[in-house]
């Protein structure tokens, strides 16, 4: 049987060079709250993602609630169902009700167009995700919250480095949640920040992760524990010396598909949008059942059974799980294009280290098709 290839595959720091930093944590015996390689970790990420504040944090979800938390929204939040599901159990966990918004074709992100009709006096804030690092319509975001008097917080778990314009999109919105899980473009095992334009709020967040704690005997409100500790710090230091490679070699992976996957009848690619300076953390393809012989469950058993695990991201729907499908905005003929979609798409591989055999291997399997 052949190697099994895999949707991502993490990219890992130079083993000597962890080595002699754990050393160095070894020797202090400072291992968590605010040492010295989170402050370097922190402020490396600001340079390199050219953003006002960084917070860093356990992981994407537990920034995603605290981020709700410190902002004090509560009521109704208008958000996308065509995402990973901890975009709304956030939600969830800080008691707030989430109102699902279609999508758009173009780039699988919520359809401004749609928002207003679902604003009520209960709404506080919007909750828009960059779907595979594609730049929202902020413009358009930002003039509702405006209208409306809302907050904006962007669920920018697949968008570290993307830019618009030469510009970091995480600098839009009130706040941006990043995610460095294991499976993203830029990893730190587990891991997570929030970006802010507001060293006030960069401040309340950091009390917010620290247990409410504003100094040693005062705590400010209803706090967690969402810190990023020294190893993991030191962890994501050494990854900001491969990131640049390994979104080039993501580059070519995106370029090598679209040239040999073109004019294929009923499989529908996606191709850089203008002005945007992508990360190519996923590899997104639309199957069109009614034209390509194999409907997109069959293609992904398919390339299964050859050993090839792509990813069926995002289905289902988030409004198709238990918890959320009683919702009157979980509806299918709410959310018409989030539904069609999601029975449509099919992450291929994409990382830094799939050889131009595995990539001829992915494209074989739908050749031979
Ligand atoms: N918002 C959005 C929009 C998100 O996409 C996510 C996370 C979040 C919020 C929450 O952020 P975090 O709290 O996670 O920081 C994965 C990830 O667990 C999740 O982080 C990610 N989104 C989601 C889209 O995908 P799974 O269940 O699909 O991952 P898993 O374990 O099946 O891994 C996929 C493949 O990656 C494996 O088949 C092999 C490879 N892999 C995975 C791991 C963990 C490795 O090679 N090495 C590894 O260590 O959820």
């Amino acid at each position: 049987m052949s190697k099994p290839i895999y949707v991502t595959q993490p990219s890992l720091p130079d083993l000597d060079r962890f080595k002699e930093e754990l050393e160095n944590i070894w020797e202090s015996k400072w291992l968590t709250n605010n040492g010295k390689y989170h402050e370097q970790f922190e402020h490396a990420l600001k340079e390199f993602l050219d953003v006002e504040n960084v917070s860093l944090f356990t992981n994407g979800t537990i920034a995603l609630i605290i981020a709700l938390k410190a902002l004090r929204i509560t009521g109704e939040v208008i958000t996308t169902p065509y995402s990973f599901v901890a975009t709304t159990h956030a939600l969830h966990w800080n008691g707030i009700k989430p109102v699902f918004c279609d999508i758009r074709r173009e780039d699988f992100n919520i359809d401004t167009e749609k928002i207003e009709a679902l604003i009520t006096p209960a709404t506080t804030a919007i909750m828009p995700v960059h779907v595979y690092g594609n730049p929202c319509n902020h413009s358009r975001i930002q003039e509702i919250a405006d209208i409306y008097g809302l907050k904006v917080i962007y669920d920018a778990a697949h968008a570290f480095g993307v830019e618009f314009q030469n510009n970091s999109i995480l600098n839009w919105g009130d706040l941006s949640v990043l995610s460095f899980h294991a499976t993203k473009t830029f990893n730190t095992i587990e891991g997570g920040a929030i970006i802010t334009k507001s060293s006030a709020l960069k401040k309340r967040l950091d009390y917010f992760k620290n247990f409410g704690f504003a100094g040693e005997t005062r705590v400010i409100g209803y706090g967690i524990n969402g810190k990023m500790n020294e190893l993991i710090s030191a962890y994501g230091i050494l990854q900001l010396d491969n990131i640049e490679t390994d979104i080039k070699k993501r580059k070519y992976i995106a370029n090598w598909y679209r040239n040999a996957l073109k004019n294929i009848p009923g499989l529908s690619i996606y191709y850089d949008f203008p002005e945007v300076t992508h990360n190519y953390t996923y590899f997104p393809i639309l199957i069109d059942p009614s034209v390509f012989p194999l409907t997109r469950d069959e293609l992904y058993a398919r390339f299964k059974h050859h050993n090839i695990y792509t990813r069926r991201y995002f289905y289902p729907l988030i409004s198709q799980f238990p918890a959320y499908k009683e919702l009157a905005s979980a509806s299918k003929e709410n959310l018409p294009i989030a539904t069609q979609l999601t029975k449509q798409v099919l992450c291929l591989p994409i990382h830094a280290s799939l050889s131009e055999q595995d990539l001829q291997r992915i494209v074989e399997v739908i050749k031979t098709i």
